[in-house]
C-alpha cells in the first residue's frame, strides 16, 4: 500500500475514577489517535503513551512530534509500506517506541482490514474469548480500597492487581488477600523501590501472589535478579522489557520469570508477538498490560491476550473500568472474560461522532 495521508487525532476521555499508582494520580486520559488514509483503505492506532513522562520518558505531545516530524515523513515518503516493513522504514527513529507503535497499528489496522483478516487471525491467536484481571490504584484508605476491590469481584474479574509504593504495601495486600481468599493476586510497583527494600518485599510471600510487577528502575536489572533469588514469589518485568532481545537477556539472566507484555512500550504488536514467542520457547510465562486504553487499544490487546501463551489474566478490563463511555462499542465482561473480536483489523469501529465530540483540537492531517 501507498499512505496518502496521516490523521492526528487528540481526545480528552474523563476517568471514571482517579488512578494513583506510585508515580502519581490521572483524572482522565489524553489520547493521541493516528488514522493512516492508503490506497488500501483506513487504519486505526492508539498511543499509549501518558500526558507526562512518569510512566516511561515518552508523554503524548511528545510522541505528536515524533510522529509528525520524523515517523509520518518517513512513511509518506515510501513507496510500498506494509505493517511488516513498518519498523524497517522508521529504524532510524532511536527508541520512541509508543510513538511508532502507534503507527504501525494504524498501518496494520488498514492492512488486515483490506484482506479481511483479524488481529487475532494475524497475530495466532488460538482463543476467542480471554480472562481479565483490574489494575486497582492506591487508595486513600483500606476501606476505600477493599470497596473497591470488592466491587472488581462482584464484576467478575478473575485477578486483582494492587498498586503498590513505600508505605503502602504490606497491609493493603494483607487487608485485599483476606477479602478475596483465593482469587489471584499480584502487585506492581512501578520502580518504587531499591535494593535496600528487598528484605521488606520478601515479607509479600506470605500472601501467596502470582507476581510482584516492576520493583526497580527500568535499567536496573541486577537489582531484580538479587530480589528474584531473596522471595519466591515470582518477579515480573514491565517497564524493563521494551524488545525481544531484552526479554531473552532479562529471562537468561533470572530478573524476571513472568513477562508483562504492552505492545506500546516494545514499539508494537508485531515485537509484541515476538516477545510472546522468545518467552514461549524459555518456557516463562507472559500476560497482557494496560496502558488504560480506549476501545482502540484495547481490541487489539484482547487479541494479543488469546496467544496460546499468555496464560495469566491481562489487566484487559472492561470499558467500564475507565470511562462511562468507550469511543468504539464497549468491551463487557462475561464470567470475567472479554470476546476477542472476530471482524477485520482490530475489529471495533471508531465513534468519529464522539471523537468530534471530545477532541482537544481539530485533527492534524500530513501527506506528502
Ligand atoms: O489498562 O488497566 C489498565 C492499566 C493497568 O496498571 C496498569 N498499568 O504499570 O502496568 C502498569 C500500569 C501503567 C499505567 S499507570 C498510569
Ligand atoms: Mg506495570
Amino acid at each position: 500500500m501507498r499512505i496518502l495521508a496521516v490523521e492526528l487525532h487528540r481526545v480528552a476521555m474523563p476517568l471514571v475514577r482517579a488512578f494513583e499508582t506510585s508515580f502519581g494520580r490521572q483524572t482522565a486520559r489524553d489520547v493521541l489517535l493516528v488514522r493512516v488514509r492508503t490506497t488500501d483503505g483506513d487504519g486505526w492506532g492508539e498511543c499509549v503513551a501518558m500526558a507526562d513522562p512518569v510512566y516511561s520518558s515518552e508523554y503524548v505531545d511528545g510522541c505528536e512530534a515524533v510522529i509528525r516530524n520524523y515517523l509520518a515523513p518517513a512513511l509518506l515518503a515510501a513507496d510500498e509500506v506494509t505493517a511488516e516493513s513498518v519498523a524497517g522504514l522508521l529504524h532510524f527513529v532511536v527508541g520512541n517506541r509508543m510513538a511508532k507503535a502507534a503507527v504501525e497499528t494504524a498501518v496494520l489496522d488498514s492492512q488486515t482490514r483490506a484482506e479481511g483478516v483479524s488481529f487475532g487471525d494475524y497475530f495466532g491467536a488460538d482463543r476467542d474469548a480471554v480472562d481479565c484481571g483490574v489494575s486497582v490504584g492506591i487508595a486513600s484508605n483500606l476501606d476505600d480500597l477493599l470497596a473497591e476491590v470488592d466491587g472488581y469481584v462482584g464484576e467478575g474479574y478473575r485477578r486483582i492487581k494492587l498498586k503498590i509504593k513505600p508505605g503502602w504495601d504490606i497491609e493493603p495486600v494483607r487487608a485485599v488477600r483476606d477479602l478475596i481468599g483465593a482469587l489471584p493476586l499480584q502487585v506492581d510497583a512501578n520502580t518504587a523501590y531499591t535494593r535496600a527494600d528487598i528484605e521488606h518485599l520478601a515479607r509479600l510471600d506470605e500472601f501467596g501472589l502470582l507476581l510482584i510487577e516492576q520493583p526497580f528502575v527500568e535499567e536496573d536489572i541486577l537489582t531484580h535478579i538479587a530480589l528474584s533469588r531473596a522471595i519466591e514469589t515470582p518477579v515480573c518485568l514491565d517497564e524493563s522489557i521494551v524488545s525481544a532481545e531484552v526479554a531473552l537477556d532479562a529471562i537468561e539472566r533470572g530478573a524476571t520469570s513472568i513477562v508483562n507484555i504492552k505492545a506500546g512500550r516494545v514499539g508494537g504488536y508485531l515485537e509484541a508477538v515476538r516477545v510472546h514467542d522468545v518467552c514461549a520457547e524459555l518456557g516463562v510465562p507472559v500476560w497482557c498490560g494496560g496502558m488504560l486504553e480506549t476501545g482502540v487499544g484495547r481490541a487489539a490487546n484482547v487479541a494479543l491476550a488469546a496467544m496460546a501463551n499468555f496464560t495469566l489474566p491481562g489487566d484487559t478490563s472492561g470499558s467500564s473500568r475507565y470511562f462511562a463511555e468507550d469511543l468504539t462499542e464497549p468491551f463487557e465482561l462475561d464470567d470475567g472474560r472479554l470476546t476477542v473480536p472476530t471482524g477485520a483489523g482490530s475489529g471495533v469501529e471508531v465513534r468519529t461522532d464522539l471523537l468530534a465530540d471530545w477532541a482537544l483540537r481539530p485533527p492534524i492531517t500530513l501527506t506528502a
